[in-house]
């Protein structure tokens, strides 16, 4: 064996190894970045050395192609259902019945937590993963073998040597709260469709047609049970130690009890557990430990007799929508809200549910009066999942979105391809006013030493500030009045405001808050338009022709100065005396007074200083084509604004010819 094939192998076994502390113990022994180094040494090894590439090697979980459909698999050994009981006292009934069956006065069971996701059968022949199948109706499941490889945790082969030959596994995939809700998060920043919960997330994605598809999704597994006897311990825990051995991750809650009041007693234990765990839970299982007495109790139709369990309130409730609200965040970002007729969800009493924002609510089809499915899983605020559109009245109206803020009424903006509604009143709106106080003082802003969150949310809880304008009104006794407030601190304070007036129109821009004009923006916007009129005179085409300034920015400046209410909090800011300081106004006059330029493609230099260079001559620079424009300077691979500029019969430059013109204006 060369060396190279030697370090294949030593890398898949410290990869097997890496897996197994971090999927099985939970201890990861190396950082992320370590076992992508070694994975990364073993796919260009393995590039070199193709036929060595074996299906159990680390690189190998996303092998196969796309496929049609899912063939079915005949499950060898039924993938039988669990009875299930709700009560304490139906807990004592079946250990009543299982002891009088096996003629004992005390049983031990396997408590295990009833994981909220997908069952799957695995089997491992030689150690090495042949074949995975979901439950299906328990007699036959679906060959899901390509997308099972793509799960992290499921070991491609098993640890150690002392495995059977065929071995079958079965345990539940699921999808671990932390990726569902990052997955969720993304999906709605992206407009995609989100999952409803993260058993669908599990169950849709062990289901997709592309393995790549699969290997994207977040998902985890934890082994239960082993079908195979032979060569195997005699009790079902000991059995959960042996999986963990060979390589699987096995819940850690995993428990051994003894009678009914063991049984309980880890009920309850995972009941106050539940909400912070990582994955969701519907219940608990009990099982009779020992195999033996498993055997002497057999089965009753589709379930076994040694095992129950015991399932938690139900998580999910269908209620009426009585109204559809909308709240007002401190960022000025609206949220639909759900109002709903009370109804109790895992033994709470939900009246409210978040519905996220307006594209949820078109994809979820949701209407005031409609019944919906209302899930409340651990602390997560409940939320809509869906309407029952089968249950609907025929008349039932779509909901409009509203116009205007429901606190401040300003109007409200949402950006083509963002999913969040804002209100646009950020200077004037109550629900925001706390939050653009505070930044309106804050370091980079109008830096307004003394001034901290908790004098601001004082001030404004006791009535002596509606928006940053009244910063400028406030007295020496108001503020000496207040709690920990004495005259010093009262006197400094108004020292520090009266010294805020005087500010730089860039500190001035930043300190409104506008969205998205953080403080190089404003600096730039400051630089080109001179003053607070000009700026709020800006149309969009003006505002995207600024360095820094996309579409997105542009439409967030131009509407904040569009909405009066901002602008009746500018003018009193104005007239308490803060003086935006003018920055110098760019020169207009020159060679190139009167003339608009647009920069395209690579130049032999920055564009910064071909803007500087032009606007010392006097021209102005814009960002796009249009008939106002005089000269499109075109560099190397210019596109489509040169193609405009063709089209619309405007003056095209080269890099040369603008050097020359700069030479002859005395620039080098
Ligand atoms: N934890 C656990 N969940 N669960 C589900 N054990 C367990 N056992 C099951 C099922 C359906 O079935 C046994 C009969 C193997």
């Amino acid at each position: 064996m060369t060396a190279e094939l030697e370090r294949i192998d030593s890398l898949r076994e410290q990869l097997q190894e890496h897996n197994y502390r971090y999927y099985v113990l939970d201890e990861p022994s190396v950082p992320d970045s370590e076992y992508d180094h070694l994975m990364h040494e073993l796919r260009a090894l393995e590039l070199q050395h193709p036929r060595s590439v074996t299906p159990d090697s680390p690189t190998q979980r996303v092998g196969a192609a796309p496929s049609g459909t899912f063939t079915s698999i005949k499950h060898k050994v039924p993938m039988l259902s669990l009875s299930d009981v709700f009560a304490d006292s139906e807990v004592e009934d079946f250990d009543r019945r299982v002891r009088k069956l096996l003629d004992v006065e005390q049983l031990v069971y396997a408590a295990e937590p009833k994981m909220d996701g997908l069952a799957v059968s695995l089997t491992y022949i030689d150690g090495r993963l042949f074949q995975a199948a979901t439950r299906g109706d328990g007699n036959r499941g679906e060959n899901v073998t390509a997308n099972v490889r793509t799960i992290e945790a499921i070991p491609l082969r098993l640890r150690g040597s002392a495995y059977p030959s065929e071995l079958e596994v079965r345990g539940e995939v699921y999808m671990p709260r932390e990726g569902f809700n990052a997955y969720n998060l993304n999906a709605r920043k992206n407009g995609e469709k989100t999952l409803a919960n993260p058993r669908n997330g599990a169950a849709g994605s062990l289901r997709q047609l592309d393995p790549a598809i699969t290997a994207k999704r977040p998902l985890a597994f934890f082994a239960y049970a082993a079908i195979t006897r032979e060569g195997l311990p005699d009790t079902q825990f000991e059995v959960l130690q042996r999986l963990r051995d060979w390589g699987f991750p096995v819940n850690p809650e995993v428990q051994r009890v003894t009678g009914f009041k063991g049984c309980t007693a880890f009920y309850h234990y995972l009941e106050a557990l539940r909400a912070g765990l990582n994955y969701d839970i519907d219940g608990v299982v009990y099982k009779v430990d020992s195999f033996d007495a498993q055997d002497e109790l057999g089965f009753v139709a589709r379930a076994p007799r040694w095992a129950v369990a015991r399932k938690f309130p139900a998580e999910e409730e269908i209620t009426r929508l009585i109204a559809i609200d909308v709240q007002v965040g401190r960022t000025g970002a609206i949220t639909p809200v759900a109002r709903l007729e009370a109804v109790s969800v895992a033994g709470v009493t939900v009246t409210n549910a978040t519905l996220h924002n307006e594209d949820e609510i078109r994809r979820k089809d949701v209407r005031p009066g409609d019944w919906v499915v209302i899930r409340r899983a651990g602390d997560v605020i409940p939320e809509v999942v869906r309407s029952l559109p089968e249950r609907r009245h025929k008349d039932l109206p779509e909901w409009q979105f509203p116009q205007s803020c429901p606190v401040c009424n300003s109007a409200i903006e949402k950006i083509e391809g963002e999913s969040i509604a804002r209100c646009s009143g950020g200077l004037f709106c109550q629900a925001q006013r706390k939050q653009s106080i505070r930044h309106f003082a804050t370091r980079k802003a109008l830096d307004i030493e003394g001034l901290g969150d908790k004098l601001v949310d004082m001030l404004v809880d006791v009535g002596l500030l509606d928006s940053v304008a009244d910063l400028f009104k406030l007295k020496l006794e108001d503020i000496a009045s207040l709690e920990r407030m004495g005259e010093k601190s009262a006197t400094n304070l108004l020292q520090q405001l009266e010294k805020s007036k005087d500010v730089s129109l860039a500190r001035l821009l930043y300190a409104l808050g506008i969205r998205e004009v953080g403080e190089v923006t404003a600096a730039s916007l400051a630089e080109v338009f001179g003053s607070l009129d000009a700026l709020a005179a800006a149309g969009i085409d003006d505002l995207i022709s600024v360095q820094d300034v996309g579409p997105i920015v542009a439409e967030h400046v131009y509407q904040f100065f569009r909405e009066q209410h901002n602008q009746t909090v500018i003018n009193a800011l104005l007239a308490a005396g803060v003086t935006p300081r003018a920055v110098e106004v760019i020169s207009r006059d020159g060679p190139l007074e009167g003339q608009v330029w647009v920069l395209t493609g690579t130049l032999a230099f920055p564009r910064s200083k071909a803007k500087k260079w032009l606007e010392s001559l006097g021209a102005k620079v814009t960002g796009s084509v249009s008939k106002k424009t005089t000269v499109l300077l075109a560099g190397e691979s210019a596109g489509s604004k040169l193609t405009k500029a063709e089209k619309l019969g405007v003056a095209v430059m080269d890099g040369e010819a603008f050097a020359q013109l700069l030479k002859s204006h005395g620039i080098e």
